[in-house]
């Protein structure tokens, strides 16, 4: 048996650790811990609820808007705010282009480099690339000029000793599949991509002044004034240039990415029979079409259980616990129950072993991160929890491209529960709302026609119209997966807060009960040809999009090593 240590994973949000014990070249036991701490649920205490969204806006750099939407969210359902029309329609451009504009970097800057081979690529035939890429796409940047321009820049980092990006990874591994001309087509997209993310993105700046971390969130709704005759307000032109950036981000997910994805995973078919993890799904359900609690939403909520593709269960929130039996912290009535967030308990407690520290103790407690469960089971959250709910509950849409992915890959439903799955599952979901955000762009528009310029339910605004004592919670589906806040206000102020994260329900630890959290069941069977090199690791792994700052809420305060694969 061989013991390897994956720490600090890159590629990357935050620090993790993975643990993982391998016999007869597979993984057959994993770890997932997440190694800081800083506690934003914490500092939140004795604030003003209005301002709450600003603070956990901080937890990540990534998914900046994710959390001050939860926020603002679990504030209005505890004081009774109803935003207007438009702050959702507002919401919803807001969290759509976060989450396109997320996956599209995961996939080429945080995972491709898991499956694509960029040394290979130094040997490719410039002509036989755009002979490849014509044949996938029309998309017009496929010459051989427009390769061979991309081939010498590779070449010219290499030449001046100056990777970049490129500078560390498992390069010439015997995993890697793909022919030189596709690696040459990845890589150019690779850079194309870092382009047109900061291009796409304007979308924040125009909707909420800068990006990361946009500017105009409210409890009650948007600080965004809406008037087409002013402007200092969103406005016709504005509604002009938002068209534009989408029909943009359109094209490029339409005919780089998916194209892409589909023949980069036609290479490595394989993949669909590796990284399952629990098999269990939980979605809160996304996008409201309409105004109130009970709103239907676009990407429906519902939970999957055991894999099981004949039936979606309502999801009910008050079946969420988080556990910590094997996290550092401690619970006041003891370490083997499970909290209702609403009622939950951060103290942290680190317990071991001291860094630096050669192996963890997982007999132990070993990871910031608590273990959420749903009803006591671990569940994967996610693109693919979202759109295999979406595709059980009859959406159109994703039916549609569910099945042409499956039918272009040769392979049935079966194998979305897989790497591969979640993989394609982010990428279908990319497609569906880049078709999708242009319709709440025309709502605005058809809102400011109709003369409805309402942006904030003011009613609420001052803390003497509030409840003296009242709880709220806030839901969303991040590009990560299910985000959920819950508040307790207490005379006008903060007297609990809890977030419970997409990366803290994938990567959490073993629970009470030893059941194994969705990294860590995902691992199980991965093939490591190579434990010095463990490239397959970092394909489950990375397939989830791991984000430890969400899931422990936590900053890296120490100076950091690049990563350190150990075995023995
Ligand atoms: Ni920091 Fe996050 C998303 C959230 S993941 S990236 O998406 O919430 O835990
Ligand atoms: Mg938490």
């Amino acid at each position: 048996m061989t013991h390897v240590v994956v720490d600090p994973v890159t590629r990357i949000e935050g620090h993790l650790r993975i643990e993982a014990e391998i016999e007869a070249g597979q993984v057959t036991s994993a770890w997932s811990s997440s190694t800081m701490f800083r506690g934003i649920e914490l500092i939140l205490q004795g604030r003003d609820p209005r301002d709450a969204w600003a603070f956990t806006q901080r937890i990540c750099g990534v998914c900046t808007t994710v959390h001050a939407i939860a926020s603002v969210r679990a504030v209005e359902d505890a004081i009774g705010a109803t935003p207007p029309p438009n702050a959702r329609v507002l919401r919803n451009l807001i969290m759509a282009a976060q989450c396109v504009q997320d996956h599209v970097i995961h996939f080429y800057h945080l995972h491709a480099l898991d499956w694509v081979d960029v040394v290979s690529a130094l040997s490719a035939d410039p002509a036989a690339t755009a002979t490849l890429a014509q044949s996938i796409s029309d998309w017009p940047e496929s010459s051989p000029t427009y390769f061979t321009g991309v081939k010498a820049r590779l070449q010219a980092f290499v030449d001046r000793g100056q990777l970049g990006p490129f500078g560390n990874a498992y390069w010439g591994h015997a995993a890697y599949r793909l022919p030189p001309e596709a690696n040459l087509l990845a890589v150019a997209h690779y850079l194309a991509a870092l382009e047109w993310q900061r291009d796409f993105i304007k979308l924040h700046a125009i909707l909420g002044g800068k990006n990361p971390h946009l500017q105009s969130f409210l409890v009650g709704g948007m600080a965004t004034p809406v008037d087409p005759n002013s402007q200092a307000a969103l406005n016709i032109h504005t509604i002009a240039a938002l068209r534009s950036l989408i029909a943009r981000a359109k094209d490029f997910v339409t005919k780089v990415y998916l194209p892409d994805l589909l023949a980069i995973a036609s290479f490595y078919k394989d993949w669909a029979g590796y990284g399952a993890g629990v098999g269990n799904y939980l979605v809160y359900g996304e996008y409201p079409m309409t105004e109130g609690k009970n709103a239907p939403k676009y990407i429906p909520s519902g939970v999957i259980r055991n894999r099981d593709l004949s039936k979606v269960e309502a999801f009910d929130d008050s079946k969420i616990t988080e556990q910590i039996k094997h996290s550092w912290y401690k619970y006041d009535g003891g370490d083997d129950q499970g909290l209702h967030p609403a009622v939950g308990e951060t103290h942290p407690t680190y317990t071991g072993p001291k860094p630096p520290y050669d192996l963890l103790d997982t007999s132990a407690k070993y990871s910031w991160l608590k273990s959420p469960r749903y009803d006591g089971q671990p569940m994967e959250v996610g693109p693919l929890a979202r759109m295999l709910v979406a595709y059980v509950s009859g959406h159109e849409r994703v039916k549609e491209l569910v099945g042409g992915a499956l039918g272009a890959l040769g392979v049935g439903p079966e194998a979305l529960f897989s790497t591969l799955g979640r993989v394609a599952a982010r990428g279908i979901e990319t497609q569906v709302l880049v078709e999708k955000i242009s319709d709440w762009v025309d709502e605005l528009a058809d809102n400011m026609g109709r003369g409805d310029l309402r942006i904030h339910d003011s009613d609420r605004w001052d803390p003497s119209s509030w409840p003296k004592d009242s709880s709220g919670a806030g839901f969303h589906e991040a590009p990560r997966g299910a985000l959920g806040h819950w508040v307790h206000v207490k005379d006008g102020k903060i007297a609990r807060y809890q977030c419970v994260v997409p990366s803290t329900w994938n990567a959490g630890p073993r629970d009470a009960a030893e059941q194994a959290g969705p990294y860590e069941s995902a691992l199980l069977g991965t093939p490591v040809v190579d434990p010095e090199q463990p490239l397959e690791i970092l394909r489950t792994v990375h397939s989830f999009d791991p984000c430890m700052a969400c899931g422990v809420h936590v900053v890296d305060t120490k100076g950091r090593e690049l990563a350190r694969v150990k075995v023995r």
